[in-house]
């Protein structure tokens, strides 16, 4: 389907890709990251980019692949908000031959020759190396432990699959329970109001929060010390991404565990649009190499981050 449009490249061989980017907004320090890795290797593979920034709503992501469809770009990049409600648009780039590449986050659509590759995380092996992590310091197994969950965006692959792999680690352990789950949109301040809602209604009897992200981690860290608790001690803090700002957590054992996933998937990205120009081959899935961070190894690899 997308011959044409690759048919316009081998005809020009010197011709300037052209690709539409819907990101999904600007919520967190990883996106901001994610943002800045894209357009800067767009720009290091003499690749058009034409950005658009979808302020976490999916509508504004429709309105955008409608625009890159408009103006007949070579290929479209979507990060999508929300994993479903895809079909239609993505039917329409179909059809006008435009190939739809997904980074960071996942569709899930009717029929599965929607897209050409996904390049991301392991979500779902994050959870599971999250909830891994604590189970490892348990030092007795039949501790009680009690979690709340700050959860990112409703319906983002990212949330929900990284909610999947903590519990299915967790089922190991039955006397491990998520007592409350709560979305924090991924941002700073939605973590700090989870915590906040959860003061307003119950003693505080939580012993450790699973945030799906940095910043809502940092955000419930704020509010726990707001309300006299000490964030990585009275209350064990485990995080997603691996931001700067949380190995200074980290440093300062405010926070527990990190559990990093990379935002600098631009490069990677950026080969698959040249390979798929190319008239290569794209393997259906790439992922991205991750680890997990500790109080023990932050000071260590805190020099080398880069985001
Ligand atoms: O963890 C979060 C961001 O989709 C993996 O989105 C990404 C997530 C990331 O807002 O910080």
């Amino acid at each position: 389907e997308y011959v044409e449009s690759l048919n316009r490249v081998y005809e020009e061989p010197d011709r300037i890709i052209d690709v539409g980017y819907a990101q999904v907004g600007t919520e967190s320090a990883w996106r901001l990251a994610n943002t800045q890795s894209i357009k800067t290797a767009a720009k290091d593979f003499g690749i058009n980019l034409i950005y658009e920034d979808g302020n976490q709503s999916q509508e504004r992501q429709i309105e955008a692949l409608r625009r890159f469809i408009e103006m007949e770009v070579d290929v479209i990049v979507l990060s999508p908000v929300v994993d479903s409600g895809w079909d239609e648009v993505l039917e329409e780039a179909q059809d006008a031959g435009i190939p739809v590449l997904l980074s960071d986050r996942k569709v899930s659509t009717q029929k599965d020759d929607m897209y050409m590759t996904f390049i991301g995380a392991d979500f779902l092996e994050e959870g599971r190396r999250a909830m891994r992590w604590l189970a490892g310091t348990m030092e007795d197994p039949l501790e009680h432990v009690r979690i709340m969950e700050i959860e990112g965006t409703v319906g983002a692959s990212p949330s929900e699959e990284r909610s999947q792999g903590f519990q299915e680690v967790m089922q190991e352990y039955p006397n491990c329970q998520i007592v409350y789950s709560a979305c924090g949109d991924f941002t700073y301040e939605g973590g700090k109001q989870v915590v906040e809602d959860y003061m307003a209604s119950h003693k505080w009897d939580i012993d450790v929060i699973f945030s799906q992200n940095d910043d809502m981690a940092l955000g419930a860290a704020e509010a726990l010390e707001a309300h006299g608790l000490k964030p990585g001690v009275d209350v064990k803090l485990i995080s997603v991404d691996g931001a700067r700002s949380a190995f200074q957590a980290l440093i300062d054992k405010r926070l527990n565990c990190v559990v990093e996933c990379s935002p600098l998937l631009g490069p990677q990205l950026m080969k698959a649009v040249k390979d798929l120009m190319a008239g290569k081959e794209l393997p259906l899935r790439i992922i991205t190499d991750e680890k997990v961070y500790t109080q023990e190894n932050a000071q260590q690899y805190i020099r080398s981050r880069k985001y």
